[in-house]
């Protein structure tokens, strides 16, 4: 199939907005067997955590730092994927961790406005110079809490984050103030549509109250010349071995039964310490 690619006017796009929206990068096949492993897919769930929102609800979500032997790894290190993220970074990139967010009907938590660079910050990541891939699984709506950007706040700069609940957000006071400057866009997407935004873009989500599921897979790319300075829980540079598109359908035919867990892929909730190293707000009377 002819991907979507990131020609001039995207690039700009991207440098001007801090997020581009590539519809139709996976195909209805390529996508449906996303859905259908990781719907089935036991150590997903079992691996799976919780992480509170501060407004009642729960995230649940799954995060591995290295592209694994399966269809998620497939996707990770497909050729037009790991592309896009090179060119909007502009060189080699390697894969900083996936995760799978798991928005379910009814009870799918929110995300508070965050730059996920006031999270990778603290990871002694010295450059903004990261970009997510957030790939859609299912139908992002408004209904179902699609993610919220604000466009062209990667030229802020990086905004102080502080604890809500297990989340970190960026500071309350200073987003009031920005979101009277610049646009709020609910980014709806249908499945097989990748969103690809920069480390400093403000995000977030509403808590999906709806009757339909809204799950994503993010992948993240960090710029192999902006290597961490310090090892942390995510990867410090480690070359990323580009993969032919073909093999995502490869990998969805060998589906998931029986075959090794790699026990060590899986990032358990105290190890996602990001957000956990950040303040919480001086308590008020
Ligand atoms: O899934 C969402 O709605 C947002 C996810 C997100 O912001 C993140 O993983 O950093």
């Amino acid at each position: 199939m002819l991907r979507p690619t990131i020609d001039d006017a995207r690039l700009s796009a991207f440098e001007r907005d801090g997020y581009i929206v590539l519809k139709n990068f996976f195909s209805g096949d390529e996508i449906a067997a996303l859905a259908d492993c990781a719907t089935r897919d036991r150590r997903l769930d079992q691996n799976a955590f919780g992480r509170s929102d501060g407004e009642g609800g729960t995230i649940r979500l799954s995060v591995w730092n290295h592209p694994t032997d399966t269809i998620y790894g497939a996707i990770a290190r497909s050729e037009s994927l790991v592309g896009c993220a090179e060119a909007l970074l502009g060189g080699e990139v390697y894969h900083y961790h996936s995760k799978m967010i798991m928005k379910d009907a009814r009870v799918g938590g929110a995300w508070a406005w965050h730059q996920d660079y006031g999270y990778w910050y603290q990871n002694g990541v010295l450059f903004p110079e990261l970009v997510s891939a957030f790939i859609a699984v299912d139908p992002c709506t408004r209904e179902n809490g699609c993610v919220q950007v604000l466009r062209g706040s990667h030229r802020l700069g990086r905004v102080d984050h502080i604890l809500t609940g297990d989340q970190a957000g960026a500071d309350p006071d200073r987003v009031e103030e920005i979101m009277q400057r610049l646009e709020l866009v609910y980014v709806e997407m249908d499945p097989g549509d990748v969103l690809l935004f920069h480390a400093n873009t403000l995000h977030r989500s509403d808590q999906n109250r709806s009757e339909h599921p809204r799950w994503s897979m993010i992948c993240c790319y960090n710029a192999a010349r902006n290597d961490p300075y310090k090892d942390s829980h995510h990867p410090r540079y480690t070359p990323l071995v580009k993969a032919p598109d073909a093999l995502i359908m490869e990998k969805a035919a060998q589906g998931f039964d029986g075959g090794d867990d790699d026990a060590s892929a899986w990032l358990a909730a105290e190890q996602d310490s990001s957000a956990s190293v950040l303040a919480r707000p001086a308590a008020t009377a």
